[in-house]
């Protein structure tokens, strides 16, 4: 394809996935049986539907208190794609949303927000590597750009990685070992190309980072809880996962290193319960793509941000806004 059709045939399936975004996915059957096994990478056939339904069959199989709701990723421009949430279940396109609970005794964390960043694959490996020091440190600096944004009324507390197995979503894909998740938001690391393309065909060519939402389900009936009674389903916590086949770097102008603060200030809004926003378009006459409000949470990564814009803020106000003071 030309630049210009592409840029076209990017518009028109900008389009469509605005229109399906709440549409559940429908072609692929309810799961049946079969637990994923650890350490050999599962086969999805690049669904990330079939991925989702694969994780929670094994997930009930160990009769996990949770399970996997929706996940969210994020592009990098220029890929002729956009982000994405995909829901593990069609309720028949009600979704209602999750958000943690305050106090809930579940999570154990009091009104707090707790963070850990797994050290063990923190580095990167593609272009100029990172060391998991330099990673850590920009998680940090995002994570304190939302600690202090209007309506985090809440402490955002680091966990220290002790070195235990923080992330299970890698070992039941296969990717290592299905570790205990010890934060609400846990930053599970950089993961190899084959783990992306298990979400969509070719994934790993425009996936740059990928959260996983879990909502508490009742341990008997397998049916979502809502202990507060806010019409939402309970956020157990948060996994995200970076693409290792970008090449990164510290305070890049995001083009040919992408920005790892800025990656990682988009994916904790996912950690901290907000969506994706904005409307994205092509301009024909030069060729570049335009965010409509821009925004941190918009679909696709485009110009570096350290800060929040003002619908990230509303969104956050909005999510937050009611939660229990300091
Ligand atoms: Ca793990
Ligand atoms: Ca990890
Ligand atoms: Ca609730
Ligand atoms: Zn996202």
């Amino acid at each position: 394809m030309t630049r210009l059709s592409s840029l076209l045939a990017l518009a028109a399936a900008l389009t469509v996935a605005a229109c399906d975004q709440d549409r559940a996915p429908t072609e692929v059957a309810a799961p049946t049986s079969g637990v994923a096994l650890a350490r050999k990478p599962v086969n999805t056939g690049g669904s990330a539907v079939k991925a989702l339904q694969l994780m929670n069959a094994n997930l009930a199989t160990r009769h996990a208190k949770f399970q996997i709701d929706h996940v969210e990723w994020v592009t990098r421009s220029g890929q002729q794609q956009v982000g994405q949430i995909v829901f593990a279940n069609d309720r028949g396109n009600k979704h209602t949303g999750a958000h943690f609970v305050p106090n809930d005794p579940r999570r154990g964390h009091g009104n707090a927000i707790t963070y850990l960043v797994d050290q063990s694959d923190g580095a990167t490996h593609t272009g100029a590597a990172l060391t998991n020091a330099q990673t850590e440190a920009a998680i940090d600096r995002a994570m304190h750009t939302w600690d202090v944004a209007a309506c985090s009324k809440f402490p955002i507390i680091k966990v220290t990685d002790t070195g235990a197995d923080p992330d299970l979503i890698d070992g039941i894909l296969g990717f290592g070992e299905i570790g205990t998740p010890f934060a609400d938001i846990t930053h599970a690391g950089w993961m190899p190309a084959a783990f992306f393309d298990l979400f969509a065909p070719g994934g790993s060519t425009f996936i740059v980072g990928i959260t996983f939402t879990f909502i508490f389900v009742d341990d008997v009936t397998g049916v979502p809880t809502d202990i507060n009674h806010d019409g939402e389903e309970d956020t157990a916590f948060h996994e995200t996962y970076y693409n290792d086949a970008f090449p990164y770097g510290i305070n890049t102008d995001n083009t040919s290193a992408l920005d790892v603060e800025t990656v990682v200030l988009h994916e904790s809004g996912h950690g901290l319960d907000q969506g994706h926003f904005g409307k994205i378009f092509g301009t024909v006459n030069n060729g570049k793509l335009h965010f409509a409000p821009l925004a941190v949470m918009n679909a696709i990564l485009s110009t570096p941000k350290h800060s929040l814009l003002g619908t990230d803020n509303a969104g956050h106000c909005s999510i937050w806004g009611s939660w229990p003071h300091r």
